[in-house]
Order: C-alpha cells, then structure tokens, then sequence
C-alpha cells in the first residue's frame, strides 16, 4: 500500500515510522510511505502557500494553486494504483474502526494535511474524495492526525503483525475494551496477580477475561456497550 502525505511540515514526520510495526511493514514492503512537500509547488521565491481568506474571517488558508499542484504530483508518482485523495480535516467524519477497514484494501491514498484554518472550497469540489476527523477537539494541523490514520490502517494489513501480536484479539474488533492485563511478578506492591489467571484452567480464563472485558466496557462506555448488545458494533454513525 501506498501512502503519499501533502504537508507543509515535512520535518514532523521525521521517525514517526522509524519503530514497532510500521517500520517492520515498510522493511517487508507491506507499505511505502512518501512525503510531498506543498511548499516545493509554490510560485513565488518566498514559497508561499496561505493567503487570507475572502470574507475577512481570522487565520489564513492554504491556497488553492500550490496545493493542487502537490496533490496531482502525488496522484501522478501512484497513478497505476487508481489512489483516493482523503483530507484531514476538524469537519470530516470522525475516524473509527470502520472506515480504516474500508480504506485498507486501497492500494494507494493521497493524505492532505490541513493547516491553518483550513484549506480553499475549490480543492474539495475538485480533489478530495473523503474527508476524516480524528476526534472533537482542536489540533495545530492535519499531520497528526494522518500518522493516527497510517498506524491504524497498517496494523490491519495482512502479514503486518507477527502472531504474538494478534490483530483478532484487540479490543474494538469485537467491540470490547481489553480486559486487566498482568505480567510477572505474581506479587507487586502488594497485589497480587488474580488467582485464576494462575490457574492454568483456559476456558475458565477465557470466560474470566470476557467477563471483565464486558463489565469495563459498560461502565466506561456505554457507547460501545449499547452497540456491542446490538451486535452493531465498529461503526461511529450512530446518533
Ligand atoms: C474555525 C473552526 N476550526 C475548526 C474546529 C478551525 C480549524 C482549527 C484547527 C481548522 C483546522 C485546524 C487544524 N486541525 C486539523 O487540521 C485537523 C484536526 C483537528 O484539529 N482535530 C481532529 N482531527 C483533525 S484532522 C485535521
């Protein structure tokens, strides 16, 4: 898979995708990742690529031209692969296990990194294919968010992660939070690890853990909770 990431702050994704799964995925040519720089497609010798915006509101937008400029050149370097152009933006739909199922078969995406107040109308209409949120709550820019959304889709490629991993047991693939994990020593600080996790009793352990992977999700998010009796589970378009 193919991720090409149009942004004016390059240098943010320095080792980002240096550890853990994503650099396995990228030494085993799982995925490849690039970076086009939206400054490089600017026309004038300062580089610019904000102006202010008609109508007189506060903050800059990215203009129109320099952008559309490093999208096609991004389009362009995977145009074999038929790539979708998503824009991270406060305005898209919030990202949830879901849509990174829908967008892990693409062979290629084109993320647009939104910046300052956000970006000129015209390079939605003619550009953008979706548009994805992380969440409610303000952030400088869509960078982070595009790392949030290549972590997550890498992680459910096939091959990506070694057995001990274990995609299938992960909570929100069944619509659970994880039950209370513990590791050696039996004893820490004075508490103790449950008695039967020690057992050695797997289907007791396993009724154990979903028992509790159940009573944390009710309390913790009803949300998740209500869709997950439901058996609706992964989708975040519910009221
Ligand atoms: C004027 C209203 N603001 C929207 C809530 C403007 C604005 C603020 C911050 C526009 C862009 C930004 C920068 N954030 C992103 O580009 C962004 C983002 C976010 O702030 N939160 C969650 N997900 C995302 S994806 C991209």
């Amino acid at each position: 898979m193919f991720f090409e990431i149009c942004t004016l702050f390059p240098s943010m994704f320095e080792g980002v995708f240096d550890d853990s799964i994503v650099k396995r995925s990228r030494e085993k040519g799982l995925i490849t990742i690039g970076i086009t720089d939206i400054r490089d497609f600017a026309a004038d010798r300062h580089r610019t690529a904000d102006d202010y915006p008609y109508g007189g509101s506060a903050g800059m937008l990215l203009k129109p031209e320099p952008l559309a400029k490093a999208i096609r050149a991004g389009t362009a370097k995977h145009a074999q692969y038929n790539p979708k152009t998503i824009l991270m933006t406060p305005q898209g739909e919030p990202l949830c296990h879901r849509v990174v199922e829908e967008l892990q078969p693409e062979e290629a995406l084109i993320i647009v990194c939104g910046r300052y107040k956000g970006i000129d109308e015209r390079i939605r209409q003619h550009y953008i294919d979706r548009e994805i949120s992380i969440g409610d709550y303000v952030l400088s820019g869509g960078e982070i968010p595009a790392m949030v959304l290549i972590d997550a889709i890498t992680r459910l490629l096939p091959e990506a992660i070694g057995c001990r991993d274990s995609a299938e047991k992960d909570s929100f693939y069944d619509g659970l939070l994880s039950p209370p994990q513990y590791t050696r020593p039996e004893e820490f600080e004075g508490l103790r690890v449950p008695e039967i996790l020690l057992s050695g009793h797997h289907a007791n352990i396993e009724r154990w853990q979903k028992d509790q992977a159940q009573a944390i999700t009710r309390k913790r998010r009803p949300d998740l909770w209500e869709r997950y009796q439901h058996k609706d589970i992964n989708t975040n378009d519910l009221p």
